[in-house]
């Protein structure tokens, strides 16, 4: 039987390749965001290789996450595999200066979001008596870098929930797996920047950053392994990348 793989943030970057290329290699795509139209546009690729469902809610908005994954037909009630990905950085600045809006953006998106998405698809995994859960997290989740700070803060949240869920987990078990990636191209430095293309496009110059299909491409690996053997947690670089501040350009 075909699986069901349920993604948050998949209507751009990492979240929507992970869409295609999961909806490319067998499984059933449940894709949420806010953009509605980038949303269609996903249902109208991937209908002709797979069967998909989409949700538009704002994971700040715990209401709307549970009524949008109570909303689900009958047929897409069982999750096998969610992937814990919509997430941003908002702003770039030294703790004495940072916003507090974008502080509250990051902590409200990226640590409370997840854990309101988690909990009733985790109750639903329970039920079933197997399920995987496959979090988005960050280098800056390992390590901190000058101005990263609340969103260095956050993914370092997403991390400690990484192996907290895993091991609270594990008795039902259920799979909990990070992925930690490096510099990606993607729209994650446009929304930093608050639209700022010039800056954006800074961050990937002279370098090869990795691209959104080679998160996605991990991911499916990680998706795609026998029962026994959970990747629980992978960091992964472009070549060009060793640490969080430590990118050799051209
Ligand atoms: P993108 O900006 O391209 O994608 C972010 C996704 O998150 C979009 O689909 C967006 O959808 C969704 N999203 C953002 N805010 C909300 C919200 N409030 N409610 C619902 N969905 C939301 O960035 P990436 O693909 O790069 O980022 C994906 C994940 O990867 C994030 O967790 C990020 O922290 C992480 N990451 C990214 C790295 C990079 O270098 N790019 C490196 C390490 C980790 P919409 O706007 O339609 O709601
Ligand atoms: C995204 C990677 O280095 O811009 O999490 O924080 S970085």
């Amino acid at each position: 039987m075909k699986k069901t793989a349920f993604i948050t943030g998949a209507t751009s970057g990492i979240g929507q390749a992970t869409a295609i290329i999961l909806g490319k290699n067998g499984f059933n795509i449940i894709a949420t965001g806010r953009r509605q139209e980038r949303l269609d546009e996903l249902k109208k690729e991937l209908e002709k290789n797979t069967e998909i469902h989409t949700l538009n809610f704002d994971v700040r908005n715990q209401k709307a996450v549970l009524e949008a994954i109570d909303s689900l037909p009958k047929e897409w009630n069982q999750i096998d595999v969610l992937i814990n990905n919509a997430g941003n950085a908002h702003g770039l600045a030294s703790i004495e200066d940072g916003d507090m809006k974008d502080w509250e953006a990051m902590i409200d998106i990226n640590v409370k979001g997840l854990l309101y998405v988690s909990q009733p698809i985790i109750q639903k995994m329970i039920k079933q008596g197997e399920g995987h859960i496959i979090n988005i997290g960050s280098v800056a989740g390992k390590e901190a870098y000058p101005n990263g700070n609340v969103y260095c803060a956050s993914k370092h949240a997403v991390d400690a929930l990484n192996s907290s869920m895993r091991m609270d987990l594990n008795k039902y078990g259920i799979k909990v797996s990070q992925v930690a990636p490096g510099l990606v191209e993607t729209e994650f430095s446009l929304v930093r920047f608050k639209g700022d293309e010039e800056r954006s496009q800074s961050v990937y110059e002279g370098f090869d950053a990795l691209k959104a299909e080679d998160i996605a491409d991990l991911i499916l690996y990680m998706a795609t392994r026998p029962k026994h053997v959970n990747l629980a947690d992978v960091l992964i670089f472009p070549n060009a990348q060793a640490s969080s501040t430590m990118v050799k350009k051209s």
